[in-house]
């Protein structure tokens, strides 16, 4: 029996979790979501969804599978040829990977805008704040001056120079209607989701089934291979894409995934 069966009893800081800890990512994650409700940068909330997230990741076996390398590679893609990417953010992102979506954003040249279910002033500051120290220089989603039709919720809210205008939006961790939405609106989207029945990845044009920690620095690491390909190289990736072949992939490896 391995020593680190149990969960360390307290744990300040995320170096403290050992490496070697068979259950090390999920320690990880959950580690990085409470700092960030500690940090008032992640609602409560965002634990359950967290807690919903490693379960499906368990039983992909907590690794990017073919299909979502695919799709991660078609979304860098995507990113590259667009006109005006943005990324989107909510509470669970800004604790889960703020660096790597800093890096996403510059490699691909995107803004970043905090877009909240749960939305108060604070948490929105608070998560500005969190993204300008992990390297951001600007970041939107404060000014809140136009609204996506046919939302009634707080989602709506979005910068008019940001979500409203772009074209591409990478929408990560939130399984709802904004999809729909923004859908309607013509954009092009990439949804982040471990959970292939949500809603989210049903519409978008880019569906990523994989845990969000793995899928933002391998979008990365494809956009930066990508970075000098022509535009039609680019659009002959974009267009052999398949969503469906995508999420029927990776419906199929957690039902009937070999987790030994
Ligand atoms: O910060 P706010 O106020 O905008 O709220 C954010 C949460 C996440 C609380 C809110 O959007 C929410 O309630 O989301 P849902 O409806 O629980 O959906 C979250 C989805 O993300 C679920 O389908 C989970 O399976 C998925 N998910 C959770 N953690 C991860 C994940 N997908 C990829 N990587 C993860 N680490």
């Amino acid at each position: 029996m391995s020593d680190h069966e149990t969960v360390p009893a307290e744990v300040d800081h995320e170096e403290e979790i050992p490496e070697d800890h068979p259950r090390y990512q999920d320690l990880i994650t959950r580690h990085r979501i409470e700092r960030g409700v500690e940090m008032g940068i992640t609602h409560l909330q965002g634990m359950h969804a967290e807690g919903r997230g490693s379960a499906f990741d368990y039983l992909l076996g907590e690794e990017t599978i073919p299909s979502a390398d695919e799709a991660e590679r078609a979304a860098a893609a995507h990113l590259l040829l667009a006109d005006h990417p943005v990324l989107s953010i909510n509470g669970n992102v800004a604790a889960l990977v703020p660096e790597e979506m800093v890096e996403l954003a510059d490699v691909v040249g995107a803004d970043l805008e905090v877009n909240l279910f749960n939305r108060t002033p604070e948490r929105i500051q608070a998560i500005a704040d969190h993204l300008r120290d992990h390297g951001a220089e600007d970041v939107k989603g404060i000014t809140a001056d136009a609204r996506i039709p046919g939302l009634e919720h707080e989602r709506s809210k979005v910068d008019a120079d940001g979500i409203y205008d772009a074209d591409v939006v990478l929408v990560p961790l939130e399984d709802g209607d904004r999809a729909e939405a923004l859908d309607a609106m013509g954009k092009t989207e990439i949804v982040i989701d471990l959970n292939p029945l949500s809603r989210s990845p049903r519409v978008a044009d880019v569906p990523i089934v994989d845990n969000i920690i793995r899928a933002v620095p391998n979008m990365t690491a494809h956009a930066r291979e990508l970075s000098e390909a022509d535009e039609a190289t680019l659009r002959e990736i974009v267009d052999a894409f398949d969503p469906a072949a995508a999420l029927e992939a990776a419906e199929a490896r957690i039902r009937s995934g070999d987790l030994a």
